[in-house]
């Protein structure tokens, strides 16, 4: 049954707020990639992604298009990918969440967690293998560092790689919470080695679908990120070859590597979920009476539009900024931390303000705010917790660890 459409999946409905012209910063292909992205979002996500939510489905017919748009790997240069500048590539990110956190999480999963990872630290056979595959949406990834039992420190990781010699590697363990696994062709899967060379080091391996050993269970029951497959991997004394790890990824630290780049596109994707639900709620507020006229002639309404217009337009600020430093390669981690915490927090702050404006159609889903505010529950968590990422800022600043 389809889920009946309110007003903000009206096409060309959609007025994104700028109050500080922080569109007359980007250059001409960051306004087509921008332009090119919201119109497939508007045609070909809107339309369907309140029944894929509510259906725990993920838009599937859409990963070709998507391909086509060159936003697999988007900011990744040869072997098929578009090799955007990586304001353009924030962009994408930003158009993707406006329709689903789900969507740009497919994209963010394909392209930072697995093709960024295989395109640093890969082999020249690992790379032709999969890149131009990936990137065309042939091949799905999913990136399996989260432990049942270990998600905050991935460093305490219980699944290992028995080394082998010759032979390669036995992995066995279980990953948990992990984004598109159910549908990947390919897990890029992190390990602690035993034995040989590398005994104790945390090390990345590439696992195909269909070797002995290796299963994937989609996790059900979700309230949050329902248009995205979540699942668990589990690794069975599953054998890989030698060829199947990854050369260049050689600690924990090439792991945490991967995830600024995904961090990074969480930073600049809350800033639409924000403007879905401003440009929603403004909309509503103007149009629905209750007393003498509509709500928005209220003062308190009104203070309500003002917060979200100056949150939106600080968090805008924030990854224009950070699209620069990492531009001009000066972009470090607690930069990233700063930004994905602050704007993600304020996107599910500004979500939940949101929902109570809209009232009773508030908790439709015919509305999209309440499932941008569902969502960004699990965007506030992965990628590293409201809290982690103040711990690293903390870090930062002390130059002392209270992670432990
Ligand atoms: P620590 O001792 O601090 O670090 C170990 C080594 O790693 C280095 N490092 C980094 N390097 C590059 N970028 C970063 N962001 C880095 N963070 C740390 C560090 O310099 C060190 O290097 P070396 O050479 O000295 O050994 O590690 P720790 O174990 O104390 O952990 C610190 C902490 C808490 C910051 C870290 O564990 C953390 O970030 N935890 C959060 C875990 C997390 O974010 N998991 C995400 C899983 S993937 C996911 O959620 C995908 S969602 C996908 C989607 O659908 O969009
Ligand atoms: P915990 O680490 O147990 O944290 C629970 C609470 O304790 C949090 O509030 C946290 O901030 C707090 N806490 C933890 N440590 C400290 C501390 N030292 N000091 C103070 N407070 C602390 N992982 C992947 O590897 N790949 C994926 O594709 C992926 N996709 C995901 C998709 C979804 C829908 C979800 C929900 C999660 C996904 N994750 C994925 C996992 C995600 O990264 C973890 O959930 C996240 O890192 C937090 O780990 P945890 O859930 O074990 O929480």
């Amino acid at each position: 049954m389809p889920v009946s459409r309110g007003p903000c999946y009206a096409p060309d409905m959609y007025r994104p707020l700028d109050l500080y012209d922080y569109d007359a910063l980007l250059n001409d292909e960051e306004r087509a990639v921008r332009d090119t992205v919201r119109r497939f979002v508007t045609d070909r996500i809107l339309p369907d992604i309140a029944r894929h939510w509510r259906d725990g489905t993920f838009p599937m017919d859409t990963v070709p298009e998507m391909a086509e748009l060159g936003l697999f790997g988007a900011n990744i240069k040869g072997y098929g990918c578009a090799g955007m500048d990586n304001i353009a590539y924030g962009l994408v990110m930003r158009e993707l969440e406006r329709g689903d956190s789900g969507v740009r999480s497919f994209a963010s999963v394909q392209g930072a967690l697995v093709m960024h990872p295989i395109h640093a630290f890969g082999s020249d056979a690992q790379k032709d293998r999969w890149l131009p595959a990936m990137a065309r949406g042939e091949a799905i990834g999913c990136f399996g560092l989260t432990e049942p039992d270990k998600g905050s420190n991935p460093g305490g990781m219980k699944t290992t790689a028995r080394f082998d010699g010759a032979n390669g590697y036995v992995l066995h363990g279980a990953k948990m919470w992990i984004t598109n696994a159910t549908l990947a062709h390919v897990a890029l899967v992190w390990a602690r080695v035993k034995g040989g060379p590398d005994d104790g080091n945390i090390r990345g391996f590439l696992v195909e679908r269909g070797t002995k050993g290796f299963e994937t269970k989609e996790t059900h029951n979700k309230w949050s990120l329902r248009a995205s497959i979540t699942g668990e991997i589990v690794l069975d004394e599953c054998r890989i070859p030698a060829s199947a790890v990854l050369p260049g990824a050689t600690s924990l630290r090439a792991a945490f590597s991967c995830l600024n780049g995904a961090r990074y596109g969480i930073c600049w994707g809350a800033v639409g979920a924000m403007q879905a639900v401003f440009d929603e709620v403004l909309e509503y507020v103007k149009t629905r009476v209750q007393f003498s006229g509509p709500l928005a002639k209220h003062q308190i309404v009104q203070l309500k539009l003002a917060e979200m217009a100056t949150e939106i337009t600080k968090a805008q600020a924030l990854v224009l900024r950070l699209g620069q430093l990492k531009e001009a390669g000066r972009i470090e981690p607690h930069m990233i931390s700063l930004a994905k915490r602050n704007n993600v927090g304020q996107a599910l702050a500004m979500a939940r303000v949101g929902r109570d404006m809209l009232g009773a159609n508030g908790i439709l889903l015919d509305y999209q705010t309440g499932r941008h505010l569902c969502n960004l529950e699990t965007v506030n968590t992965y990628e590293g917790t409201h809290d982690i990422h103040a711990l690293i800022l903390g870090n930062e600043l002390t130059g002392i660890a209270a992670f432990d």
